[in-house]
């Protein structure tokens, strides 16, 4: 190991960019990289001493009511789909989204424009819209500006139940951050790393947690989400595997790692909302036929890490979320053009 990323070099550069993420609410580079490094290094430890640093900063607050689209959820049922993302990495809700809602998005998605990266491309190209009959290439990502304008997104971004989750796991009042909405296709032989068809561990931030929606049914076929359960823990992942650094890996080095009965395979119909920490191991399997169509929140304790484009709300039409907004600005700040407010 280089002197440069000895784990006393990245702990002082994490320090340093988090001081000067304070200040001016933008992460330096190597500081990101010094976190991913001390992840792979402590075997998630270092996340997990940031992460209640940060819940002393930004502790949990009073939400309202967690009823919405997951569930109705009173104190003691919020604690035991908590402690089953503690122990398991995930949670798949009984309640689903409505078939009219599904409707709703699955038309939306339909004629949104995308982003897609054609089959021998090297970049991605934008294209009006996703055309189930011909698809050309693995994964079709919605514009960001399309998904966060639309009032059926909007309204879930503002589901009380999904906030309330968010900021029980996370022990911290939570940011979305991500939003995300694609269609994945059965159109290349074998899966595609950049689609997320490898295992792999997501390391955007110091904590967060993934809401991954169903808007078409899964079966094995349509390329269901995988997730090694458990693997999100400390020590979760092996350190042959860790060694290897943020890297996609193959199916063959993730099941002699683990247990059969801990690779799952969330088959599911439309409307199924899952939540799960992808600090474990994941992967969206490659399609056999069909497609699939996802949407996806994250929310995080803090905007600390990666960097993104900022993209904002052209306009909130969705009342509960005017109104959640105005409540707590916190939770949707990455998405408002918010004058002088201090980083999250
Ligand atoms: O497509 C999938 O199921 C996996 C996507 C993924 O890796 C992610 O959203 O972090
Ligand atoms: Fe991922």
């Amino acid at each position: 190991m280089s002197l440069r990323h000895h784990p006393i070099m990245n702990t002082i550069n994490l320090a340093a960019g988090g001081l000067q993420y304070l200040i001016n609410g933008r992460t330096p580079g190597e500081a990101y990289q010094s976190m991913i490094r001390l992840f792979c290094q402590t075997s998630g430890a270092s996340n997990d001493r940031l992460a209640s640093l940060v819940s002393h900063i930004k502790p949990p607050v009073q939400l309202p009511q967690a009823r919405g689209v997951a569930g109705d959820f009173d104190a003691a049922t919020l604690a035991r789909i908590t402690a089953g993302i503690d122990e398991r990495g995930y949670h798949v809700f009984e309640q689903r989204l409505s078939p009219e809602l599904c409707d709703r998005l699955t038309a939306f998605a339909l004629q949104a424009p995308c982003s897609v990266r054609a089959i021998g491309e090297a970049s991605d190209r934008q294209v009006e819209r996703y055309v189930p009959d011909n698809p050309i290439g693995v994964r079709y990502d919605l514009s960001t500006q399309s998904v966060i304008d639309n009032a059926d997104v909007q309204s879930i971004m503002a589901d009380a139940s999904i906030i309330a989750v968010a900021q029980s796991y996370l022990r911290s009042l939570p940011l979305i951050d991500v939003m995300t909405m694609w269609w994945s296709t059965a159109c290349q032989g074998q899966p595609d790393s950049l689609a997320a068809q490898y295992f792999h561990f997501d390391m955007d931030r110091i904590k967060w947690l993934k809401f991954f929606i169903y808007l078409t049914d899964t079966g094995p076929e349509q390329g269901p989400h995988c997730y090694v359960e458990g693997s999100h823990r400390t020590g979760g992942i092996p350190a042959t595997l860790l060694k290897k650094g943020y890297a996609r890996l193959t199916d063959e080095e993730v099941r002699t790692s683990y247990p059969p009965d801990k690779l799952i395979e969330f088959t599911a119909p439309r409307g199924t909302i899952l939540a799960e920490d992808t600090r474990g191991l994941h992967k969206g399997k490659h399609l056999a036929s069909g497609h699939r169509l996802m949407l996806q929140l994250q929310f995080s304790n803090s905007l600390f890490g990666g960097d993104y484009t900022p993209t904002h709300f052209t306009k909130i039409v969705d009342p509960g979320l005017q109104a959640a907004a105005q409540r707590f600005p916190r939770i949707f700040t990455n998405y408002l053009r918010l004058q002088g407010t201090p980083p999250g």
